[in-house]
């Protein structure tokens, strides 16, 4: 089962990806991420194309397995589902706290130095239309040695105590900004 503590950031993981904020994942979404990914980074023809083939897989993979009732949207409650299931396999969970790591390095270590430093962490919050102005707070609640970097260490440090802690005070809790009461 999962607690109150982690539907609520479930919840808020699940915003963060339905952007159009209609109360569905689904494919029209995933594009809105693409196109916000590629103006940041200032990429077309080819590239552009691998970064939207790459986003298409993911989320192909996604509706495989979340959309249980085949409608090619994924609702709050399948895509708790999903996460419930998740989160009670160990191979899949650390599957995924893994290849959140690496999407968020991939799409936001502009400088490519390995590590997402403040306004790589500002881009973050702009691209998955997050608030802006709790980035700088964020982003020194998971820099866990105050070195300015969040390498990807810290990030998949982050990325488990978002999934599985049920810590109300645990810092990650906040990975993709406030969740709700
Ligand atoms: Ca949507
Ligand atoms: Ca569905
Ligand atoms: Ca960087
Ligand atoms: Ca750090």
């Amino acid at each position: 089962m999962l607690s109150d503590l982690q539907t609520k950031k479930l919840t808020r993981y699940f915003q963060v990806y339905d952007i159009d904020d209609d109360g569905r994942i689904e494919a029209s979404d995933f594009e809105r991420i693409v196109e916000n990914v590629r103006l940041l980074h200032g990429i077309d023809g080819e590239d552009a194309d691998g970064l939207a083939a790459a986003y298409r897989t993911l989320w192909a993979r996604l509706r495989a397995a979340a959309d249980v009732d085949g409608d090619r949207g994924i609702d709050l409650d399948e895509w708790l589902a999903y996460w419930q299931l998740t989160l009670e396999d160990d191979a899949r969970y650390a599957a995924e706290v893994d290849g959140l790591t690496e999407r968020l390095l991939s799409v936001f270590d502009l400088d490519e130095d390995g590590a997402i430093g403040p306004s790589e962490f500002s881009d973050f919050y702009g691209i998955f239309g997050l608030p802006v102005r709790l980035a700088e707070t964020v982003f020194a609640e998971l820099d866990a040695d105050a070195d300015g970097r969040i390498t990807s260490a810290e990030l998949r440090e982050a990325g488990r105590v978002f999934f599985r802690s049920d810590d109300p005070t645990a810092p990650a809790n906040v990975l993709f900004g406030p969740y709700g009461a």
